[in-house]
């Protein structure tokens, strides 16, 4: 039966409860996960086929209640309308994407087996690791978990998701919608509640563990899954660098960062927190930014530029950044004490930051932008790299051997070119970060295969004129392999 438990989901914009809830005792937690792994039994072994047949059903029930998937998003994380529809789209896009490659992405194949080898078949396979349990966030709260859950479903495993507290009714939805088009619902489960459920749930013994959130708790996670050894994959916060060469297109660089750095009121992982500019083009580039700007206010409207700030805790940690930076010497361009309207924030942009203020080094969950000349692009990359979270960032320029130089020099783990944020349109590409960005990867080739078990199988043809897997070796065998390494091998 399905185990779905409700802890209160909550309007972001007023904090009033919507629907009351309960968190799953430890016994419904044993049960959910023994539910799923009965399911992982049959749902791992049936065909590529019918997994996708039942994954583009899911999909279609879920486009069916899209309304109400954009609501509940749009209630719960307090975003407006257009957004909330827009990471519905997105992420069907990649439910879509995983459904119809996992069986060219994961089917068995023959590898050569090389001179040494010649007697053996080789193939290699992945098989599903069994039951996933996905931790997930509230800002994205369909979009992010869903680079987990349909990669793990598509890849044949059994799933159970653990929503933030933020967002349980996104995650209710989801489970309800599975149990719609599946007789057996027990292949996506949803447990809600706080980060305690999340740790019974690795506690519980799921074969891997998908957690999306902040650096401090994926430390905390990766622990407790170390006790079981678990695998893990890991997706955390970012401090997105955009850089602009003298030759970018600076209005569409401004619009961008403007989008990229306020969006979702900064409460995007990818997003862009710091621009680093030519200063031969960083006075036109702020005016077209000052443009772009104009009029963006935070509000609780469904058609306002963005929402509120989730979390309660969140607008203080954005002031502390604009107290240390202009403390060290920063100019506020856009917002300063005037922009905090709690629960709402206006754009808040700081010009010439020092590096090593919090402003530049640490995650700005929240609508804080830092804008800093610099003399080129080699130094904006330096500076790109500086800081210890690695997930994404972009280069404007119209020169394409700058940019692919660029990309190749970030140490991140998603580089867009002449945009922002583009990256989440595009399924094939896998999406994951460096240092404390996390690691590991979902979406894409290697979003299935992070979700899966790669099985190696050697079938002997015949056996070989002399045997070298032997205990008793022939005098003239070592002689003859001898010979062959230096002809194979040797330099010549
Ligand atoms: O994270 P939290 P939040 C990052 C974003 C920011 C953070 C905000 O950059 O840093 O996430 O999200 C559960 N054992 N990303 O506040 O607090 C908790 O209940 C097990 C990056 O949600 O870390 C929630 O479900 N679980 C991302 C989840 O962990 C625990 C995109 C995350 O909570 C737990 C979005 C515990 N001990 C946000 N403690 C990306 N890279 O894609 C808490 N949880």
């Amino acid at each position: 039966m399905v185990q779905v438990h409700d802890t209160a989901v909550r309007d972001a914009r007023s904090g009033a409860p919507v629907v009351a809830g309960s968190e799953p005792s430890p016994a419904q937690i044993a049960a959910t996960i023994a539910d799923a792994r009965e399911a992982a039994t049959w749902w791992g072994a049936i065909s590529f086929q019918d997994r996708k047949a039942r994954l583009l059903a899911y999909k279609h029930e879920l486009v069916r209640r899209q309304d109400e998937l954009a609501e509940l998003i749009s209630v719960e994380a307090g975003k407006p309308a257009a957004d909330a529809r827009v990471e519905v789209m997105i992420s069907i896009t990649h439910l879509d994407w995983a459904a119809a490659h996992a069986h060219r992405v994961l089917r068995r194949r023959t590898v050569g087996a090389g001179l040494l080898g010649a007697n053996q078949h080789a193939t290699v396979g992945y098989e599903p690791y069994g039951v996933v349990g996905v931790i997930g966030p509230w800002n994205y709260p369909l979009f992010t978990p869903g680079g987990s859950l349909w990669y793990a479903l598509a890849a044949g495993n059994t799933v159970i998701f653990k929503p933030s507290e933020y967002t349980p009714g996104v995650g209710r939805l989801l489970a309800q919608a599975w149990a719609e088009v599946d007789p057996d619902a027990r292949v996506f489960q949803t447990l809600t509640g706080t980060g305690r459920v999340g740790s019974a749930l690795i506690d519980a013994g799921v074969d891997k563990v998908a957690f999306t959130g902040s650096t401090a708790t994926a430390k905390k996670v990766m622990a407790q899954a170390a006790e079981r050894l678990t695998p893990i994959v890991v997706e955390c916060g970012g401090k997105d660098a955009m850089i602009v060469a003298a030759d970018a297109d600076l209005a569409a660089a401004a619009k961008a960062a403007a989008f990229g750095s306020f969006g979702n009121s900064g409460q995007t992982c990818i997003g862009v927190k710091r621009v680093y500019v030519v200063d031969t083009v960083a006075d036109e580039f702020l005016a077209l930014l000052d443009d772009e700007l104009a009029g963006v206010r935070a509000g609780g409207a469904s058609d306002a530029n963005y929402g509120p700030m989730v979390m309660p805790q969140a607008p203080a940690g954005i002031a502390d950044q604009l107290a240390d930076a202009v403390a060290h010497g920063a100019t506020v361009r856009h917002g300063g004490a005037e922009a905090f309207r709690e629960p709402y924030v206006d754009p808040i942009v700081l010009v010439d930051v020092p590096e090593d203020s919090t402003a530049v080094t640490e995650e700005s969950f929240g609508p804080l932008l830092v804008v800093n000349r610099i003399p080129d692009v080699t130094e904006a990359v330096r500076r790109a790299n500086a800081v210890r979270l690695g997930l994404g960032a972009s280069v404007f320029t119209a020169s394409r051997a700058v940019a692919r130089q660029v990309a190749a020099e970030l140490r991140v783990g998603t580089v867009m070119v002449n945009a922002a944020l583009a990256f989440m349109a595009v399924p094939a590409l896998p999406f994951g970060g460096r240092g404390d960005s996390g690691f590991g990867r979902i979406h894409g080739a290697d979003g299935l295969r992070e979700f899966s078990v790669v099985k190696s199988v050697s079938r002997q043809l015949f056996p070989l004129p002399f045997d070298v897997m032997t205990l008793h070796h022939d005098a003239g065998n070592v002689g003859l392999l001898r010979t062959l390494l230096k002809l194979r091998h040797g330099k010549w």
